[in-house]
Order: structure tokens, then C-alpha cells, then sequence
């Protein structure tokens, strides 16, 4: 099935989501209405992430969304997701892709209009830009802004994904620069109500 790259793009952490049930987060980000769904799970050995995959990419099949997979091809094939999302010192995108099965997912994150091209000239089928506002739920990340933002998606056809920080006071801003999907962790994982939080943030796509 064909997947829209276009709105909220919700990534599900354990890390972040600490007490809380991570899939519990994600059905209730699904309700709210999440058009993407990432596993991001940086702390775990991969054999013991693989139940929660494979439950979630239940709930996104029910649900009719794409769940991509962060970092690990092959846990992303374990779990028979529908994507996977490398950065620039994961497995490079064009091998990424020659991985994967035909019409899966790959996205690659990038931090200028340079790497966005290449990724995309590599086979991504979508980029993200960050980090724009500054995350507390990544370390190591690399500065970007609106401007960044703006001439990445002047610079590619692929859809572009705005990350880092993002919340409901700055989303509007983001879309405005021409972002097609804005990924999310804290602003839903972290919320009173994750489902209430993903509803207004969705709504910023109209
Ligand atoms: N890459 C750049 S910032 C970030 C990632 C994975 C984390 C985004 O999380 P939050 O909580 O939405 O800032
Ligand atoms: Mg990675």
C-alpha cells in the first residue's frame, strides 16, 4: 500500500516515554491523528525491542499507517514494518534501500541542502531537517533553522520531515517554511493528554 508522506510524524521512544506505555502513547498518538509512525528505541538490545515492534506495526497496519524503523534495517525486517530512517552514520541510504523489500520507506535524516540532495539522489523517499528548536530527547544533534528548513525543501522533490522540538507553538512556523511532515516525540510522549496533543499538532496540516 501506497502511504501519504504528508503531516504528523510521531516517533515512539521508550526513553522519553519512561513510565509510560510506550504503545499505549502510540495508539493514543494514532487516535489523535498521527499520519507516520517511527520506533526509536537507542537504549535496547534489538532482540529485546522486537515484540514491541512487531505489536506496533500491528496497530499501524490496522490502522492504515506506515511504521518506520529507526537506525536498524534489520530489525525493521524482523518486525515487517514498512520502513526504515538512517542518518548520516547509519547504513548509507542507497544500501539501505537495496536491503529493503520493493515500495518500502526510506528516509534519511540531513542537516543542510547538500546532504538532502544526495539522499535524495541516493534513493530517499523522504528527508528530515533538524535540529530546528532544540530537543531534550536527542544528545549529539546538529543545529538547523526555518531558513535551513525552507531551502532543503527548495532543494529536493522528495517530501521533507521538520524535527526537534517541535510543539504546538512552533509547528505553524514549520509548516509555513514548507515542511510536509513534523516529527514528534516530547510534544505527544510527554503530554497530559497524547491523544488531545497529537490532535492539535495534526491540525497544523489542515
Ligand atoms: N533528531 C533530531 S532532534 C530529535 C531527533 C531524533 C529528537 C526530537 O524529539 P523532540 O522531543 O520532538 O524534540
Ligand atoms: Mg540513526
Amino acid at each position: 500500500m501506497a502511504h501519504t508522506l504528508r503531516g504528523l510524524y510521531m516517533i515512539i521512544d521508550p526513553a522519553v516515554a519512561g513510565e509510560r506505555d510506550v504503545l499505549h502513547v502510540a495508539r493514543e498518538a494514532i487516535a489523535g491523528g498521527a499520519a507516520i509512525v517511527q520506533w526509536r528505541d537507542k537504549t535496547r538490545e534489538k532482540g529485546l525491542q522486537l515484540a514491541d515492534v512487531r505489536t506496533l506495526a500491528d496497530i499501524c497496519r490496522e490502522a492504515g499507517l506506515p511504521l518506520i524503523v529507526n537506525d536498524h534495517v534489520d530489525l525493521a525486517l524482523a518486525a515487517e514494518a514498512d520502513g526504515v530512517h538512517v542518518g548520516q552514520r547509519d547504513l548509507p541510504v542507497a544500501v539501505a534501500r537495496r536491503l529493503v523489500p520493493d515500495g518500502w520507506i526510506v528516509g534519511a535524516s540531513t542537516n543542510d541542502a547538500d546532504e538532502a540532495r544526495a539522499a535524495e539522489a541516493d534513493g530517499a523517499d523522504y528527508v528530515s531537517v533538524g535540529n530546528l528548536f532544540g530537543t531534550t530527547s536527542k544528545d549529539d544533534t546538529r543545529p538547523a533553522t526555518l531558513d535551513t528548513l525552507a531551502e532543503v525543501k527548495a532543494a529536493v522533490r522528495v517530501p521533507v520531515c521538520a524535527i526537534g522540538g517541535i510543539d504546538e507553538a512552533n509547528i505553524a512556523g514549520v509548516v509555513a517554511a514548507g515542511a510536509d511532515m513534523a516529527a514528534v516525540i516530547s510534544a505527544v510522549t510527554a503530554a497530559d493528554d497524547p491523544r488531545a496533543a497529537a490532535q492539535r499538532l495534526a491540525a497544523a496540516f489542515g
